[in-house]
Order: structure tokens, then C-alpha cells, then sequence
């Protein structure tokens, strides 16, 4: 079983619900397991500035997929929550990444695991080191930490996994 840690983001519409029903289909994949989510925090807009704020988490996941068969089915969530590519960078109804995939180093065309900028983004940093607060780069062995946690707020506390899935 693989272990992945992929970052959700919203900043169009009812954010909330984008989220919930992101993780949501996520876990109804036959192959794939949301076993822990991230607190919701409110993160100011990264890159494109001109936008509206977001609502961001981390959930981790065990499948049985392989990396590029899980961003295929990220895509698909994407795509089904209406996610139209317009601006890199640029407002989201929903945004899927794959920040970590086991300790794997992918490069390739598509997909590069861990996703190269990751580092450097509290918005991704502080829900991961929520729910897995010892984790490090797969390839340095360095623990992520947070440098500069600026624009990110908590937003709603952990519900825990169940209650994300299943609540209102
Ligand atoms: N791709 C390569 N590696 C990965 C990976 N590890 N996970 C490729 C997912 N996709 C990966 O992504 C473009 C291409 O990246 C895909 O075709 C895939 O093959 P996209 O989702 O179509 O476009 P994008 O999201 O606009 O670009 P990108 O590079 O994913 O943007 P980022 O870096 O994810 O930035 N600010 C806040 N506060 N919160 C946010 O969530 N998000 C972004 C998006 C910018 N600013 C933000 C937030
Ligand atoms: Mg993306």
C-alpha cells in the first residue's frame, strides 16, 4: 500500500464544499483511502496575487495506484468539480497536488513528486505538519518546517476524517 499526502485548494464559490467534496471523491475511489485531513485554514492568495483568498488542506491517503495513476484520478476530481484551466497560477474552483508519494522522487514530464514547491509554501507546510509533523524530504531526509506561517490562518479545527466525509 502507497502512502500520499495531497494538497487541496479552493478560492472560487463555496470553498468549503469544494473541499469536502473533493476529499470525498477522492475516498470513493475504489482504490483509494482518506485516513487523515488536515484543520482548514485560510490562506492568503501565493504567486497570483490578484485573486481571492483560499481555503486550503492537506489529506493523506493509502492506494494501491501508482503515482501517475493518482494524479489521473486528482485530475478527475478536478474535472469533475468543474475546474476550467485558465490562469497558472490563477483562481481555482478546486486544485489537487501530490506533495508525497511513499519516499518516491519522480521526475517526469507530468509529475514531479515532491511537488518542487512545496517547500516554500506555508499554505501546504502548516496542514502537513498537522498531520504528520516529523515528515521530511524524501530525498535530503530534512524535516519540512515552517519559516514564515504569514497569510495563513486557521480556519476550522480538525473535524477528523469521518466527520469530513460523512458530516454535513
Ligand atoms: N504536475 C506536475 N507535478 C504535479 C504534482 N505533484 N501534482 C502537473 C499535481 N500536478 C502536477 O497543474 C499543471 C500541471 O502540473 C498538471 O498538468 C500536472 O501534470 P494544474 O493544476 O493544471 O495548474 P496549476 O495548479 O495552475 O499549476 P500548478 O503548477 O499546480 O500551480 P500550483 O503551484 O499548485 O499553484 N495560493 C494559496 N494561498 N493557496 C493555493 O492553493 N495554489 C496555487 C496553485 C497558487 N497559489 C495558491 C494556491
Ligand atoms: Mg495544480
Amino acid at each position: 500500500m502507497n502512502i500520499s499526502y495531497i494538497s487541496i485548494g479552493s478560492n472560487i464559490g463555496d470553498r468549503l464544499h469544494h473541499l469536502k467534496e473533493a476529499v470525498r471523491a477522492l475516498h470513493s475511489h475504489g482504490q483509494i483511502k482518506a485516513t487523515k485531513v488536515s484543520s482548514i485554514y485560510e490562506t492568503a492568495p501565493v504567486g497570483y496575487t490578484e485573486q481571492a483568498d483560499f481555503l486550503n488542506l492537506v489529506v493523506r491517503v493509502e492506494t494501491s495506484l501508482d503515482p501517475h495513476e493518482l494524479l489521473a484520478a486528482c485530475q478527475n476530481v478536478e474535472n469533475s468539480l468543474g475546474r476550467v484551466r485558465d490562469i497558472r497560477w490563477g483562481p481555482r474552483t478546486v486544485d489537487l497536488d501530490i506533495l508525497l508519494f511513499n519516499n518516491d522522487n519522480i521526475e517526469a514530464e507530468n509529475l514531479i513528486v515532491p511537488h518542487p514547491r512545496m517547500g516554500e509554501r506555508a499554505f501546504v507546510l502548516v496542514p502537513l505538519l498537522e498531520i504528520a509533523p516529523t515528515i521530511g524530504h524524501p530525498v535530503t531526509g530534512i524535516p519540512f518546517a515552517v519559516t514564515d506561517d504569514d497569510g495563513v490562518v486557521l480556519w476550522k479545527k480538525p473535524e477528523g476524517v469521518e466527520q469530513l466525509l460523512f458530516g454535513e
